[in-house]
């Protein structure tokens, strides 16, 4: 079968669209470190739209970090995938254009090297997921005893670590007159530029204080908000599209419709013209991630726990659980709204109502378990950020309790009917120790999941209106199993009565 590349492009059948400018002649001006199925469905169509409508060199190489799959799949045709747009409303197919190369950094160092201290590379961008800046997920500082970071401390050589590889990048930056560089963090971590940020400057005064100050004034980490649903690509994907396309395409991406990038307006470079695409540029992103990630994240990974204990492989079909959706609303409503600062102009009654749309997409199967994963690394940003605001103003938080205690009984790594569950998280041996010891017995469960600092801190604990609730559900989670348990804790009485309780 023919194989989408360059070459092939012109044979794309006229009903997918095709990039509106010749990828040939585009330099590349980006590096992108951990080039998965999100960064394709996002950033690199934001700069396939700038490309189309405002050119300039702003080709991607992007980075494989952890396997040569994507690069394996990319090369062959020159870089170029389909973007699949899926929603009840139709599917929609266009070629992206920008990713220019692929890389894979185990074995094509020296070429990541050479690309990221490249004069012509003005931006980086990062999506290598929250567990991938080896940073104590509740404090947001680098965790120095991190193997990679241990390593790289020593030896920058061949850095392991993505900290080390900015900083060994900088440095040879610095070394060799390169210039500037604006370091774009695009995971779901909150003020993520910042945190970025303070991840190098502690890995490099650890260092060399000389490229600390250099850094300091030749680079800046805009803070941003990405927001698109993007579930991992299938191989049904993989053939529908093929079907489509008369050919083959083996890194096609699906997603939603819906898109949103807010970018804090601090560049130290020229960039690509994202704004044509829609990206917003803004001097505070602070309210923007908040409203994201309480909002979208928190019901998200509320409904991959319970979601999946309920007995539900896709979030579509928690959506369409009326007991599930009345607990998001609520728990939207009354537990998180009231957390937030609302950016002028949005309408957060309209913004959540889409939240509820978008996770029903039937056209877009999103597993529950894709969502579960590294817990450890999500739920400080997604929930316990908001369960401090809500014991900061007295409010009560039932059905937070409930998604925290849902994660529990998921993590302990039995289902429902007594099965194993693939917990996938960094943290999972310990789960599973812990899981071991507390057997049945779910308030020492709870005590002892609450004992892991690096996802609780010590504050929230010795709170009993948090740590209370928690492990009442998640009694009840064992006893009566999380559809009930879901269904009694939406029907009001069951909401007051937690309240009153605390
Ligand atoms: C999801 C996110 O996998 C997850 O944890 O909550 O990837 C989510 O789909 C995106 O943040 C949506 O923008």
């Amino acid at each position: 079968m023919t194989i989408l590349s360059l070459a092939t492009l012109d044979r794309v059948p006229p009903a997918v669209a095709r990039p509106a400018y010749d990828p040939r002649s585009v330099g590349t001006g980006i590096v992108h470190l951990g080039i998965g199925a999100f960064h394709r469905a996002h950033q690199a169509i934001y700069t396939d739209d700038a490309l189309a409508q405002k050119g300039g060199a702003w080709g991607i190489c992007g980075v494989s970090l952890r396997s040569p799959d994507v690069r394996d799949r990319m090369t062959p045709q020159d870089g170029l995938y389909t973007a699949v747009e899926k929603s009840p409303a139709g599917m929609q197919r266009r070629i992206i254009g920008s990713v220019r190369e692929v890389l894979f950094l185990s074995t094509e160092r020296k070429m990541v090297d050479a690309r990221l201290a490249d004069r012509a590379t003005k931006i980086v961008t990062l999506t290598v997921t929250e567990k991938g800046y080896c940073h104590d997920p509740a404090t947001g500082r680098l965790n120095i005893d991190h193997p990679d970071i241990v390593h790289d401390l020593v030896q920058l050589h061949e850095p392991a670590s993505v900290v080390g590889l900015l900083v060994s990048a900088l440095e040879a930056r610095r070394h060799d007159g390169a210039g500037p560089l604006t370091i774009i963090c695009c995971d779901n971590l909150p003020h993520n530029g910042r945190v970025l940020r303070g991840l190098v400057a502690t890995f490099t005064q650890a260092r060399d204080g000389a490229l600390a100050a250099w850094i300091e004034k030749n680079t800046s980490f805009p803070s941003t908000m990405v927001d698109r649903i993007v579930p991992a690509t299938t191989a049904a994907d993989i053939s529908d599209n093929d079907a489509a396309l008369g050919m083959h395409d083996a890194a096609p991406v699906v997603f939603e419709p819906f898109k949103q990038w807010v970018i804090e307006d601090a560049f130290v470079t020229p960039r690509p013209g994202w704004e044509v695409s829609g990206a917003e540029f803004v001097a505070d992103v602070v309210p923007f991630e908040a409203m994201k990630l309480r909002l979208l994240n928190a019901s998200h990974s509320a409904f991959a726990y319970l979601g999946f204990l309920a007995g539900h492989e896709y979030i579509y079909q928690v959506a369409a659980q009326p007991d599930f959706v009345a607990f998001m609303r609520r728990f939207m409503n009354e537990e998180v709204t009231p957390t937030l600062q609302i950016p002028a102009g949005i309408d957060v009654g309209a913004y959540r109502d889409a939240l509820v749309r978008r996770f029903a997409n039937p056209a877009l199967p999103h597993r529950t378990q894709q969502i579960a994963m590294d817990g450890s690394q999500k739920l400080p940003q997604r929930l316990l950020a908001t369960a401090r605001d809500n014991l900061a103003a007295g409010r009560p938080m039932p059905l937070l309790a409930l998604a925290i205690a849902g994660w529990m009984r998921y993590v302990a790594g039995r289902d429902e009917a007594g099965r194993a569950i693939k917990v996938d998280d960094p943290l999972a041996a310990q789960f599973a120790a812990i899981a071991d010891a507390h057997r049945d017995d779910p308030p020492g469960l709870a005590r002892a999941l609450f004992g892991v600092r690096a996802i609780f801190g010590d504050d929230l604990v010795r709170d009993p209106r948090f740590s209370e609730p928690v492990t009442g559900w998640l009694a009840a989670l064992h006893a009566e199993g999380a559809a009930r348990t879901v269904a009694s804790a939406v029907a009001s009485a069951a909401v007051n009565s937690v309240s009153r309780n605390h």
